[in-house]
């Protein structure tokens, strides 16, 4: 049996493009639009049932829930800020609190404006001010009840897919757009830590808490020779610790928000940059279970990276973690056995302050579409009804207790 800490935050995440519905003003909606891909459409309404939605937060035990707004909506042109969607923001975070749930906002949660993204997006000159506008009309808007700022999510992940794998808009392919994008990413967190903490004290109020969400992943060499050592070493320095490193020397960063999924078997098939950067073995030589989406479950991952995450001596919350199936009874072995490894990283002396699933419903998983199956909550597209899943219930006793009943992780 595994006891948490009592101010231990216990809940769910989303962002909103994948729930709210209706986003047009988001570069994704024109991306879906002129690429023939699944359209986010409505989403999960989340935009109009938020109340019922945190109404089953609330029934599930969670005292703390992170979402993100949605900067199309907020500055839907250059400079037009529009008070009445500010308004929508506040009203979701009163919305929590009356609920006894903490809020975490995320101001960046992948999607950009159209209008900025047709400026030239995250590489264009100017893009970190166009950013701390919006960031500063939002933090100046919610800052009286909220005390939890991510700036952006996974970083890692945007730059990657966007910039160098041409997987999401604007899909290009050029490892040094990549690390321009980076470079401004950085700059743009390391300004929006400063930003937050300036408006803070402005309006004098206690002392925020400001992050990022990283992507981390175990990188496994899959075979012992020296290039799949080498290229798993490569990716956990660049993709899990390079912009942590990098906004840590500027001490940019109060808590480290963690989303940890799955682990990468490592094998490059030559010395080539994309190789080393990218190959993964696909022989299954290393059996796991998988998500519906073939990645593998692999939670002691999480509990090494919980550890070497202590070298910069900040807490850490876990801000994503979860998995997509319609084996509902696999999604609570993933969530108990997560649980299991963070206590146990927390008992050699990591400092986690939470956990928050990924996701509190299904939703719009950007290029996957409505396929997967992330959500404590089930949604039917069709009529927008939820339907709480048994794992739901589960995680609301450990929420609830801040007890993991014995669980084997073997
Ligand atoms: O759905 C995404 C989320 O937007 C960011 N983190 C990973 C999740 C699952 O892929």
């Amino acid at each position: 049996m595994e006891t948490f800490p009592k101010d231990f935050l216990w809940g769910a995440a989303t962002s909103a493009y994948q729930v709210e519905g209706d986003n047009v003003g988001a570069d994704w909606w024109a991306w879906e639009k002129d690429t023939g891909k699944e359209r986010s459409g409505r989403a999960c309404r989340h935009y109009e049932l938020y109340e019922r939605d945190f109404d089953l937060a609330q029934s599930l035990n969670h005292n703390a829930h992170r979402f993100s707004t949605e900067w199309s909506r907020i500055e839907p042109e250059e400079g037009i800020f529009v008070e009445q969607e500010l308004k929508h923001y506040v009203d979701v975070i009163r919305c929590l609190r009356s609920r006894h749930i903490e809020p975490l906002v995320t101001l960046h949660h992948f999607t950009n404006p159209l209008w900025f993204a047709r400026s030239g997006g995250w590489l264009a000159k100017g893009c970190v001010e166009r950013f701390l506008q919006y960031a500063d009309r939002v933090v100046r808007a919610l800052a009286k009840d909220v005390r939890y700022w991510i700036t952006v999510n996974e970083p890692t992940i945007y730059f990657s897919h966007s910039y160098l794998f041409g997987a999401w808009p604007p899909q290009q392919r050029s490892f040094l757009r990549m690390k321009a994008v980076e470079q401004h990413l950085i700059t743009a967190h390391i300004q929006a830590y400063g930003l937050i903490h300036k408006i803070y004290k402005e309006l004098r109020l206690p002392e925020p808490c400001v992050g990022i969400a990283q992507y981390t992943q175990a990188y496994i060499p899959c075979r012992a020779c020296f290039r799949d050592k080498m290229a798993a070493y490569l990716r956990d320095k660049l993709y899990n610790f390079g912009f942590l490193d990098a906004i840590a020397r500027h001490s940019a960063m109060d808590f480290i928000g963690v989303n940890y999924y799955t682990r990468q078997v490592v094998e490059p098939k030559n010395w080539g940059l994309a190789s080393l950067a990218m190959d993964v073995c696909k022989k299954n030589h290393r059996p796991a279970q998988k998500n519906s989406l073939d990645w593998d479950i692999y939670p002691e991952g999480l509990e090494d990276i919980l550890l070497r995450l202590k070298k910069y001596d900040r807490p850490a919350i876990v801000t994503e973690n979860g998995i997509c199936t319609d084996d509902d009874a696999l999604r609570w072995g993933y969530i108990r056995k997560h649980l299991k490894h963070i206590h146990r990283a927390m008992g050699q002396g990591a400092d986690v302050r939470g956990y928050l699933y990924w996701s509190l419903l299904d939703n719009f998983e950007w290029d996957k579409g409505f396929g997967p199956r992330f959500g404590l909550v089930g949604v039917d597209y069709n009529t927008y009804e939820r339907s709480v899943r048994d794992s739901a219930k589960k995680f609301a006793q450990v929420c609830k207790t801040g007890v993991l009943e014995d669980c084997e992780i073997k």
